[in-house]
């Protein structure tokens, strides 16, 4: 029988756009209490009333940087009781900046999707994974990518910090092995974004690489992130690779011009 998620604290980061937007959409839909975190507050703010006015849930919006790991323990560590026992944590915030030949690669592009996709969800893990393990009851859920699972020409840095994802949700599943805490692994291909326009700083880019076929839009994304929160307790989905039936890798993207 699916687990009912109705009060259960969900905590999103990245929720101010894309697959954390979705995600947060579909998880209000599902019953449950909302952390929503990400930097741009007033997204959040403006997504926490449509979501409680729609569902009648609570949502707390959070401006967090996962970058920073103090601000990260802090926020975990001063959450008020209501919501300080989180059940479901979605490690979803992560960028890409550029795609260029490792020789010629910007430093601080690189220190920027390290610090983000790896420091960020580890520092996110490292907080709230203590009371899930006291409790033995909860669920991480990382949002890797196809590039963690491949890599392709001028993706390397990024590429790498999806594999460092998917190499921790690994090592989480065999560290909490004698726990009933469940960690899942989410990986998509090509998702219709801000991802692009983020990597890129090219909105005409941006689209145009979306043309021609039909991508992922973040709401499925969120649906197989539902599908992994919802199975039985006993049920632990530890890896989940969803890509558009026009793509069948990294390197395969069936374009009609
Ligand atoms: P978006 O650009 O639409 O959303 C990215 C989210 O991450 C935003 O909410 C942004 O919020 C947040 N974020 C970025 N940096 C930080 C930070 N330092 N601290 C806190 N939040 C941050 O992209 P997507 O929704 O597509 O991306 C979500 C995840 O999905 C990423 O991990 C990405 O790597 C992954 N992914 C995306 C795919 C795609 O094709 N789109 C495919 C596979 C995986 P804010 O700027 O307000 O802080
Ligand atoms: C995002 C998908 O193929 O642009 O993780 O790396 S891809």
């Amino acid at each position: 029988m699916a687990l009912c998620l109705q009060d259960k604290v969900v905590l999103i980061t990245g929720a101010s756009s894309g697959i954390g937007k979705a995600c947060a959409k579909t998880f209000a839909a599902l019953g449950a209490k909302l952390i929503l975190t990400a930097r741009r507050l007033d997204r959040l703010t403006a997504l926490a009333e449509e979501l409680s006015a729609a569902h009648g849930v609570a949502v707390l919006p959070m401006a967090l940087d996962v970058q920073d790991k103090d601000a990260v323990a802090n926020a975990i560590n001063s959450l008020a009781p209501e919501w300080a026992e989180i059940d479901v944590l979605i490690n979803n915030a992560g960028l890409a900046l550029d795609t260029t030949k490792l020789h010629e690669g910007n430093i601080d592009n690189w220190d920027t999707m390290l610090n983000t996709n790896v420091h960020g969800l580890l520092y996110m893990s490292r907080a709230v994974l203590p009371g899930m393990v006291a409790r033995n009851r909860g669920h991480v859920i990382n949002v890797g990518s196809v590039a963690g699972h491949d890599t392709y020409p001028n993706g390397n840095v990024y590429c790498a910090t999806k594999h460092a994802v998917s190499a921790l949700s690994k090592a989480m599943r065999l560290d909490l092995f004698d726990k009933a805490v469940r960690v899942s692994e989410v990986a998509p291909g090509a998702v219709h974004t801000e991802f692009s326009e983020v990597r890129w700083q090219d909105k005409a880019r941006a689209d145009a690489y979306y043309e021609g076929f039909e991508p992922l839009m973040a709401e499925d994304v969120a649906d197989a992130i539902a599908y992994c929160a919802t199975r039985p307790a006993h049920v632990d989905v530890s890896e989940l690779v969803l890509f558009p039936t026009a793509q069948t890798s990294c390197h395969y993207l069936a374009k009609h011009t």
